[in-house]
């Protein structure tokens, strides 16, 4: 049988099977999978091997109608990862996605922008196109944004991301996200407590999520979400289903050399190639580099080009071992 894996939890992946196999739409009952022979060919450098999004073909258990065993995983059309140092190793995020929804806040927790840069260069790295969603817009009319966060979305905007301004407290900004949504799977992603499961309880009431308070001493979230799922939501439209993943503290981008930084960053994209000493410039002091003359220019924002540098030195030690 074939179906959708929907979780993944440390050896055993939630799969729903497709309406199409024996049964139809009665015999779509989750089946907690185990996977035969316990790796996965292609996923042995991943901790797991598979994600939300990822369809696979899988055996039911005769004796246990609710439980299978995962023989295959189909090809992807793409895969969204990060990399966990801990692990030293690939962390699949999701499957098979059609929009990265990057979550972010104007104040609690505080506005991160190079943690939204990270996101939006492995979003456009993996090929999947990415959705700024600034949540909380009834804090800002409250006066307790912080001002750097219009400038930046502002300036995301100008480069080329789409940027909704949302609030799953008043419902503000819901139609737009539902009709970004519509008709694919949407992955949310983003630190924690940015609220990316209270908008799915906005946009979803029907299933509700947990969602958890911020941490007050440190205003930041406290990790409620604890693993990814994916949540199917017809009512948006055939084949519509949201992805919410945990909280992030960091995002470390994966498998992305660090000479390759700037074709990942839309306004740096089509620079590449152009500086004086080509392919082989570093962007920092060289004359005649285009990225410092953009810079300058204003067509490179200041605190994008600080937040290439601070990437291509991490990545740059990082030593990915495949
Ligand atoms: N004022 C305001 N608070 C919000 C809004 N959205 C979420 N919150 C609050 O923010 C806190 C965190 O929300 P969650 O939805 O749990 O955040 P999360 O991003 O899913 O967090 P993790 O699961 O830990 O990654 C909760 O106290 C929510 O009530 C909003 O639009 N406005
Ligand atoms: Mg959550
Ligand atoms: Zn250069």
């Amino acid at each position: 049988m074939k179906g959708l894996v929907i979780s993944a939890s440390r050896n055993i992946f939630m799969v729903k099977p497709d309406a199409s196999g024996p049964g139809g739409e009665t015999a779509r009952k989750q089946l907690a999978c185990r996977i035969k022979g316990k790796v996965l060919k292609g996923g042995e450098r991943y901790g797991k091997p598979l994600a939300p999004g990822d369809r696979v073909c899988f055996d039911v258990d005769s004796g246990h109608p609710h439980r299978g065993l995962i023989r295959d995983v189909e090809a992807r059309k793409n895969l969204l990862t990060r990399f966990n140092r801990q692990g030293q190793a690939s962390q699949l995020l999701a499957a098979n996605v059609d929009l990265v929804l990057c979550v972010t806040t104007p104040v609690s927790p505080p506005f991160r922008p190079r943690f939204l840069d990270r996101v939006l260069l492995q979003a456009d790295k993996a090929g999947i196109p990415p959705v700024i969603v600034c949540n909380k817009q009834d804090l800002c009319e409250a006066g307790r944004a912080d001002p750097d966060t219009e400038e930046r979305l502002q300036d995301w905007s100008r480069i080329g991301y789409p940027v909704l301004r949302v609030s799953a407290r008043t419902g503000e900004g819901m139609d737009e996200l539902r009709s970004y949504m519509a008709h694919g799977f949407s992955v949310l992603l983003g630190q924690s407590g940015v609220g990316k499961s209270s908008l799915i309880n906005r946009l979803v009431p029907e299933l509700p999520i947990r969602v958890g308070p911020l941490n007050e001493k440190y205003d930041r979230g406290n990790h409620t979400t604890a693993m990814s799922v994916l949540l199917e939501i017809p009512r948006l439209g055939e084949g519509t289903a949201i992805i919410d993943t945990p909280g992030m503290r960091r995002f470390v981008p994966d498998r992305i050399p660090a000479e390759e930084i700037p074709y990942y960053m839309r306004e740096f994209a089509r620079l590449v190639g152009t500086c004086t000493y080509g392919l082989s410039c570093s962007h920092r002091t060289e004359p005649g580099c285009k990225i410092l003359e953009a810079l300058s220019n204003g067509v490179i924002h200041e605190d994008r080009y600080e937040s290439f540098l601070r990437i291509r030195d991490e990545l740059a030690g990082l030593g990915y071992n495949d």
